[in-house]
């Protein structure tokens, strides 16, 4: 029987908080399902994955509660592929649901009490086509249109973005089919101080008005549900902030080299304040909002309303959804999946692509495939696809260039084409890093829609060319023995602040290192770059 061909489906709804339903032939892969938009989405056999490092980026990257789970498991739903091929699956149709593997059980567990699961048998693309309408159903769908074509300015620019080089690069951008221009982190005075910082002086209205007046949407990066340690909003409003048990702020991660504490959805002051700081981006004449590190609101914790976290944080994004209008384009990023579902227009569905394949710090000493690279983002993207009934999927960025990345020109083609398996396309390259020839190819990407056919469990034709992602998917073998203890000492060294701060400092260093480069670039060129 040909791979895509439905098989008989047999399927019924359960009600209950704790569904444990028989696996009815032997089990010998597990589809693993991570909680927000960079954790880990994929098949494996049935050994357990080696617990990702530093433990202190948990919070960031996948569900704390879940974490330090031996069995296969997942957030929201999990499967197991059967002897014959058939997948038997179990997944919840509502919020704050995980399933594990229990010997030949598949186990669900419920932080919202009772509720309605799915439990099926039969081909994997046939379930998700009954999941994801009955996820459409209970959630809504905010999938109109075509999405957007994106540019951003994180993969080239990073923090190093002022509003010169941002008017340089819109008057660069004529003529590219581009929809949006979207400015990423960079332009803020902290991560929770939402105000332009001095690199902006002229203001964010006078962007957005400069990106419209080349017929561009303008796009604004927020991360509105957490704040760092040092932002005002953080000293002057503790009690806006989620606690644990003992009264302690709890962690969202630490970024920017500094801790990260996530607002209390549940307050009725910080939705006060959710709502003014939407109005602000809306007047300020955003037409796109990407809207990052979301996970943190629906971290566990005690909030002001004792309600199921993932509850709180839909909470929140409702209030953003009021408040941007109807009108706004809300791409969520870092974001838990299902409590998304209907209030957002896009979802990213893996981890940040970058300019690296893999790197072998962190995919074989850190075992740790939330971190940024373009393996990671392909794995975990291509296992969420079947969200694209419900909701536009965002794959991340596509490169052009041989220039500001490390990637193969297959590689390269591997993003390209599965951002249009995903039909959502974005790209960060600078117009002057493009030779010509790459300019013509760029143009005519965004330019023009791939036909794609799916043509196996992870290959695809696109345009009439067969392309195959299978090698992509295998997560790196772990070390053992002597490597093993080696690489329990390199966790440990990693999981201090100290660490993570040396890291971010290396990436300061870097984006100076590129601005500069940038400028030198822009000087010896006879374009008038400040025009
Ligand atoms: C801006 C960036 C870009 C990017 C987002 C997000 O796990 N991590 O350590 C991790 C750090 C940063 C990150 C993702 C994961 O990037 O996805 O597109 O907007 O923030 O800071």
């Amino acid at each position: 029987m040909g791979l895509l061909e439905r098989r008989i489906l047999e399927y019924q709804i359960i009600h209950t908080a704790h569904p444990y339903v028989k696996i009815p032939l032997t089990a010998q892969r597990y589809l693993w399902h991570g909680w927000q938009s960079w954790s880990l989405a994929c098949w494996t056999d049935l050994s357990p994955l080696p617990i990702p490092c530093p433990a202190l980026l948990h919070p960031m990257q996948t569900d704390p509660v879940y974490v330090r789970e031996r069995q296969p498991h997942g957030s929201w739903y999990g499967a197991v592929e059967l002897k014959d091929g058939s997948i038997f699956f179990l997944g919840a149709l509502g919020l704050g649901a995980h399933v594990r593997l229990d010997g030949e059980y598949l186990e669900g567990l419920s932080e919202v009490g009772e509720q309605d699961w799915l439990v099926a048998e039969g081909e994997e693309q046939g379930i998700f086509d009954v999941y994801s309408q009955l996820l459409s159903d209970r959630f809504g769908s905010r999938r109109r249109g075509k999405a957007p074509r994106v540019w951003c300015s994180w993969y080239s620019l990073y923090t190093a973005i002022d509003e010169k080089i941002i008017n340089q690069i819109v008057q660069q951008l004529q003529g590219y089919p581009f929809d949006v221009i979207q400015i990423d982190d960079g332009w803020q005075q902290k991560v929770g101080d939402w105000l332009p910082n001095a690199k902006f002086p002229s203001g964010m209205e006078t962007l957005a008005t400069v990106i419209h007046s080349q017929g561009k949407k303008a796009g604004l990066w927020l991360a509105p549900f957490l704040a760092v340690k040092s932002a005002r909003l953080f000293r002057e409003h503790p009690q806006w902030f989620v606690k644990d048990e003992k009264g302690h702020f709890i962690s969202a991660g630490i970024n920017w080299g500094e801790p990260l504490y996530a607002l209390d959805t549940t307050h009725p002051q910080v939705l006060e304040w959710l709502r003014r700081l939407m109005v602000q981006v809306r007047n300020w004449g955003f037409d796109y909002v990407k809207l990052d590190f979301l996970y943190a609101a629906a971290l566990p914790g005690i909030r002001y309303q004792d309600i199921p976290r993932e509850v709180a944080y839909r909470q929140g994004l409702n209030v953003i959804r009021q408040s941007l209008g109807e009108d706004i384009f809300l791409l969520a990023c870092g974001a838990p999946i299902f409590p998304s579902l209907g209030l957002c227009d896009a979802l990213r569905v893996g981890p940040d692509v970058s300019g690296e394949w893999e790197n072998t710090r962190d995919a074989v000493i850190l075992t740790n495939p939330a971190i940024p690279g373009a393996r990671n983002a392909i794995r975990t993207t291509l296992h969420r696809l079947w969200l694209k009934q419900i909701i536009h999927i965002d794959p991340d960025v596509v490169y052009f260039s041989q220039r500001g990345n490390h990637l193969t020109p297959e590689q390269r083609r591997l993003l390209q084409d599965l951002a249009q398996i995903c039909q959502f396309r974005a790209t960060s390259e600078l117009p002057q890093w493009l030779n010509k020839e790459e300019a013509i190819l760029l143009k005519q990407y965004f330019g023009e829609e791939a036909d794609v056919i799916r043509s196996g469990k992870y290959s695809y034709r696109v345009n009439g060319r067969e392309v195959d992602f299978t090698s992509v998917i295998p997560l790196a073998q772990p070390l053992t023995g002597i490597g093993g203890i080696g690489r329990n000492l390199f966790c440990w060294i990693a999981n201090h602040h100290w660490a993570l701060k040396f890291i971010y400092w290396q990436s300061q260093r870097s984006a100076r290192q590129l601005r500069q480069s940038l400028d030198a670039f822009a000087a010896t060129r006879s374009t008038n770059w400040d025009g």
